[in-house]
């Protein structure tokens, strides 16, 4: 909370903003040259410019299709490919990049050499954007990992296991456009003043609760789940004690992952026999919030394994995903084991 001199006439005269944040971390870190601050601040750039772009697009006719489909065979929206571009626009103009992942590319976008840095990002640039047209809460996800081969970077420094990230995070355009950002020393959550075009710190060192009142997952699909899914959601409806949970499912892995964080509780999207690998997509969606929740105390698995230890295939693999509360994560872990054996 601002001091009474930094409250000049109720303005905070030492607001502390997302970019002075990131440098002040830097600080702490010796051989830091700055380079993840430029990137940081670009990201913040292109996540001001699609947070613009989204709460206008009713009015600037920015609904609706762009009449092409993405590597997902999913339609793209026209606003799909506006993020896409502003992301891979203003990462490359950082100079911090070498290798970007899009979730809209086919194929890693090698970044120009003049203007290469050392950074390699993965990146959903507009995250549940089907939802967008009925103004349900959307996203943008991110990881950064530093280029690991010695030569002209390329298809390898992309498949790097989430053990290696040295920053992720996510914005959501819910009520308000919010960045939550770990650099490696916990999640900072940081709200968007239009009025000054600035992250402000609104949340600091996130924490999950051990354990929550919410469980996520489409029920939809219950007839496709595997044994333990289904045991696991049954307890939660029909407890042997207790309360049964509150179901919560937004279809916007954003806003979905950013209730279980501040709320506390799990989120699921397990493999199916309609989605036998799953389909969050492991670069861009299961490694960040993998890696935001463990630094907020929490648990991500795929179920049979740690995600962030899972080492990628392909850039645009797609593994199951259960997050949150480490009790009750691990609750659900134990449904597994159950049936494995
Ligand atoms: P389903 C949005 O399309 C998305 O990629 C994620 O944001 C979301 O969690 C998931 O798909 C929803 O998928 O199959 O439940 O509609």
């Amino acid at each position: 909370m601002a001091s009474q001199q930094q409250q000049q006439k109720g303005v905070d005269t030492d607001t502390m903003t997302l970019t002075r944040f990131v440098l002040t971390e830097q600080r702490k870190v010796p051989q830091a040259t700055g380079e993840l601050t430029q990137l940081l601040t670009a990201m913040c750039t292109a996540i001001k410019a699609v947070s613009t772009a989204v709460r206008k697009a009713g009015i600037a006719k920015l609904h609706g299709m762009a009449g092409g489909s993405n590597i997902q065979g999913e339609d793209q929206h026209k606003i799909d490919v506006i993020a896409n571009k502003l992301f891979i626009n203003m990462l490359k103009s950082s100079f911090t990049t070498c290798v970007l992942v899009s979730e809209e590319n086919e194929n890693i976008i090698e970044v120009e050499t003049d203007k290469q840095g050392k950074y390699v990002v993965s990146f959903d640039p507009l995250d549940g954007s089907s939802n967008i047209d009925c103004l349900v809460s959307i996203g943008s996800i991110f990881s950064i990992v530093k280029k690991r081969s010695e030569g002209t970077p390329g298809l390898d420094d992309a498949l790097q296991p989430g053990n290696q990230i040295v920053a992720a995070g996510y914005a959501l355009y819910g009520s308000a456009t919010m960045v939550m950002l770990s650099t490696g020393q916990g999640v900072n959550g940081f709200m968007l003043d239009p009025a000054i075009g600035e992250f402000l710190l609104t949340e600091r060192n996130v924490k999950i609760k051990p354990r929550g009142k919410y469980y996520s997952i489409n029920e939809g699909y219950s007839q496709y789940w595997d044994e333990a899914t289904k045991e696991y959601v049954q307890n939660k409806k029909f407890p042997k004690e207790g309360n049964p949970y509150n179901a919560r499912y937004i279809g916007s892995m954003v806003a979905d992952v950013h209730r279980t964080v501040m709320y506390g509780g799990i989120f699921v999207y397990p493999a199916h026999k309609k989605a036998p690998k799953g389909k969050l997509r492991l670069l861009y969606e299961c490694n960040p919030m993998a890696y935001i929740i463990e630094q907020a105390g929490g648990i991500a698995s795929t179920g049979t394994q740690r995600v962030l230890d899972v080492v990628p295939e392909s850039i645009h693999q797609r593994v199951p995903i259960v997050l949150g509360s480490p009790e009750d994560v691990n609750e659900y872990l134990d449904c597994v084991k159950k049936h494995q054996n």
